[in-house]
């Protein structure tokens, strides 16, 4: 059996990591636009860097959930025949033991250099600009995608779509593409496809079954 798993931030939530669109999420403070597009970035870098900062410091601070570790344990079952695509731009699954993760959207931990595309592992304040590893010259920024921007791995998540008996998605509001069209895409395709989240995403009709409540007990439940 070969399965994709898709993950947002819902998975994230119990382990103290906001999610994005729920009441008391990271939008509240502030505007979309403000902080993840390109052009927020080139208009307050300030704004963009401290926004980053603070969710990569909060990052030592929060552990892996039972619905991470749950999906360790699917991957010890199965190996190469699961990979997961999160969405999040946290290091949860691969402290929880995935090691078959694709950060579709980016990672914290991580620097994008704006002149040579080097990616290099980044722990500390990117508002303290310090200059690209690689090239030496050009100017970091946050490693992750925005809005307008083309998220990471593309091709290879559409070809292991494109032969997935299973596809599940947890923890996403489906409200963002291309990930939100990976249901369709893997059901046309020919794969079951199943939802686990909160409550019903906006997706939650296209797929073939749903199940609804907190990510550390249902996808416990659903691995076991
Ligand atoms: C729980 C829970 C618990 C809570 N247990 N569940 C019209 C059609 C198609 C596309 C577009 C369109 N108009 C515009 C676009 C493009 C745009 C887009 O989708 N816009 C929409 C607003 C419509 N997309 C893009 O620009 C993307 N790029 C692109 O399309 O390039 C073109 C291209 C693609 C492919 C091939 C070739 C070309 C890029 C999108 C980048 C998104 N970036 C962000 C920021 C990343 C950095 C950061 O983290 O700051 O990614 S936005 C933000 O949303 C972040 C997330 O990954 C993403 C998704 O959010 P997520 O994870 O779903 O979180 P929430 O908060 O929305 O939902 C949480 C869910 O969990 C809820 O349902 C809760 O109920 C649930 N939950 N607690 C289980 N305990």
């Amino acid at each position: 059996m070969r399965i994709v798993v898709l993950t947002g931030a819902g998975i994230s939530a119990e382990s103290g990591v906001p999610t994005f669109r729920d009441a008391d999420g990271l939008w509240e403070g502030h505007r979309v636009e403000d902080v993840a597009t390109p052009e927020a970035f080139d208009h307050q870098p300030g704004v963009v860097h401290r926004f980053y900062d603070e969710r990569r410091s909060a990052l030592h601070a929060v552990e892996p959930n039972p619905a991470h570790r749950a999906l360790a344990r699917l991957e010890e079952a199965l190996g190469d025949n699961l990979l997961v695509v999160t969405q999040n731009i946290d290091d949860l699954h691969e402290r929880g033991g995935s090691t078959r993760v694709l950060h579709m959207h980016g990672e914290l931990r991580s620097a994008l250099c704006r002149g040579c595309g080097g990616r290099s592992p980044w722990d500390g304040h990117l508002a303290h600009l310090p200059p690209c590893p690689a090239c030496g010259e050009a100017e970091l920024r946050p490693d992750v995608v925005w809005f307008g921007e083309v998220p990471y791995e593309m091709d290879r998540i559409q070809t292991t779509l494109d032969r997935t008996d299973l596809f599940v998605s947890i923890g996403t509001s489906g409200a963002v593409y291309p990930a939100a069209g990976f249901v369709q895409y893997a059901g046309r395709r020919g794969a079951r496809t199943l939802e686990l989240n909160l409550m019903p995403s906006e997706g939650t009709h296209l797929f073939d079954e749903a199940r609804h409540g907190p990510a550390s007990e249902l996808v416990p439940a659903w691995v076991d």
